[in-house]
């Protein structure tokens, strides 16, 4: 791959700082910009990254918030950048529905970056391809029962009135139905990336990312980025390897039946270098479905048990969501371009363990059980 000039927008995260790191280890020249509010928000949960991470000089970000549109140009004129990655958007599902503060904060934050990105691009850089981190929560298990989850971004339908057989084909967005005001923020976020592709001949590949777990990044690059395990900013995975360290239950939400695509940190960060090799056309939005493997709760819960011996609770889930669905995805793209997923979670979970047992004694366990509720409560 040639030397990329990559600006990465919410490099500061636990992807974006990942994939700095990588980017600049292959010897791409990076330019990180983010707001600091992961690390914020993380703090106001009453937690804090399990491993030490670095202050934000020594990992030498630009503080900046891509809402702010005059600084986003300014900075995008003056690293002309080849390739735009975008990490910056509050990813957590449960902040998003503590309250109405919260989930307007989210959807401000994530939709009208995502508009400012559109528009200092075609400003400033209309050919340089966009990375918009979509994820495949996009795409409802309401929805997708019959039919797998496809991989582009307009699918063709059979229409027709009932009691009429169905008889008019027609080419329509793929459907998207979310499970949380986050969710949502990120259908509406592609929608408007797709528009601005369509209007004015911007080029963006959204990424529909699965469940990312890990805690390393690759060897070489010497360092680590933030893992977090509160009930708020902690995904699936990495929560209940923390569990199982401090000899606490898993905590199972509901029959646990609940189906997502996962892939490995590693793997999410080597996705983004091969979509960077992989541009799209000009005026081209595409779609790519992230993922390496299909697990159910329950199934993950089993793996890190038979492990480490810990113990499966079934909590009350404090979701709205199936418990118990199909989960049939298309994951073409990716494994076209080369990517295999080496890191499967079985073959990662000890090595997780490992990571998580070094730093035991900074676990806070009252930042752990579930407390955002999704129904109304009185
Ligand atoms: P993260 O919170 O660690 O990273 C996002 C970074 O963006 C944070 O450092 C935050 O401070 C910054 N940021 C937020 N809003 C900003 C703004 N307006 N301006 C500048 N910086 C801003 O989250 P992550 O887990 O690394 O996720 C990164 C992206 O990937 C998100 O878009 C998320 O929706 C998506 N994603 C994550 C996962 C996952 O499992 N982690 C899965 C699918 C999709
Ligand atoms: N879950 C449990 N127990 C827990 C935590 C979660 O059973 O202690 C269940 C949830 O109910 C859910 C599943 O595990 O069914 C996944 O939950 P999660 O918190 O790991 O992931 P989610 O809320 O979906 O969000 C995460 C990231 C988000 C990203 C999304 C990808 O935080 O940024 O968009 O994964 S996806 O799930 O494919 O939409």
């Amino acid at each position: 791959m040639s030397c990329e000039r990559v600006f990465i927008a919410g490099s500061d995260g636990y992807l974006g700082y990942g994939l700095r790191c990588y980017l600049q280890s292959k010897g791409h020249a990076v330019f990180g910009v983010d707001n600091l509010s992961r690390r914020i928000l993380v703090a106001e949960m009453g937690s804090e990254s399990l491993f030490p991470i670095m202050t934000v000089r020594q990992r030498g970000i630009a503080v900046g918030d891509i809402r702010e549109h005059g600084k986003l140009k300014s900075a995008l004129t003056r690293f002309k950048p080849t390739v735009i990655v975008n990490y910056a958007q509050q990813p957590s599902a449960p902040y998003s529905m503590q309250s109405a503060q919260r989930a307007m904060e989210t959807q401000y934050n994530n939709i009208i970056g995502t508009l400012s990105l559109i528009f200092a691009v075609r400003d400033c850089c209309p050919t340089v391809p966009i990375i918009e981190l979509g994820t495949m929560g996009e795409y409802s298990d309401w929805i997708y029962q019959k039919f797998p989850i496809p991989e582009e971004p307009q699918v063709l339908v059979l229409f027709g009135e009932p009691p009429h057989p169905p008889h008019v084909h027609l080419t329509i967005p793929t459907p998207k139905s979310a499970g949380s005001f986050y969710h949502w923020s990120k259908v509406y976020s592609s929608f408007n990336l797709e528009f601005g592709c369509k209007l004015w001949g911007l080029s963006a590949t959204n990424i529909n990312q699965g469940v990312v777990y890990g805690t390393k990044l690759p060897d070489t690059l010497g360092t680590m980025t933030r893992f977090d395990y509160d009930e708020t900013f902690g995904t699936v995975v990495n929560r209940f390897v923390v569990q199982a360290v401090i000899g606490a239950p898993l905590t199972v939400y509901g029959e646990g039946g609940q189906t997502r695509g996962f892939i490995n940190l590693k793997d999410a960060l080597r996705a983004v270098e091969l979509c960077i090799a992989n541009p799209p056309s000009p005026g081209e939005f595409r779609i790519v479905n992230q993922l390496t493997e299909v697990l159910s709760v329950n199934d993950i819960a089993t793996m890190i048990s038979q492990f480490t011996g810990a113990e499966v609770e079934h909590v009350e889930n404090p979701r709205v969501e199936k418990e118990k669905h199909k989960y049939n995805v298309i994951y073409q793209k990716l494994k076209d371009w080369g990517l295999i997923g080496h890191h499967s979670m079985v073959d990662e979970i000890p090595n997780m363990v490992a990571d998580v047992k070094r730093f035991k004694t900074r676990v806070r366990e009252n930042v752990i059980q579930p407390r955002t509720q999704w129904r109304a409560t009185a």
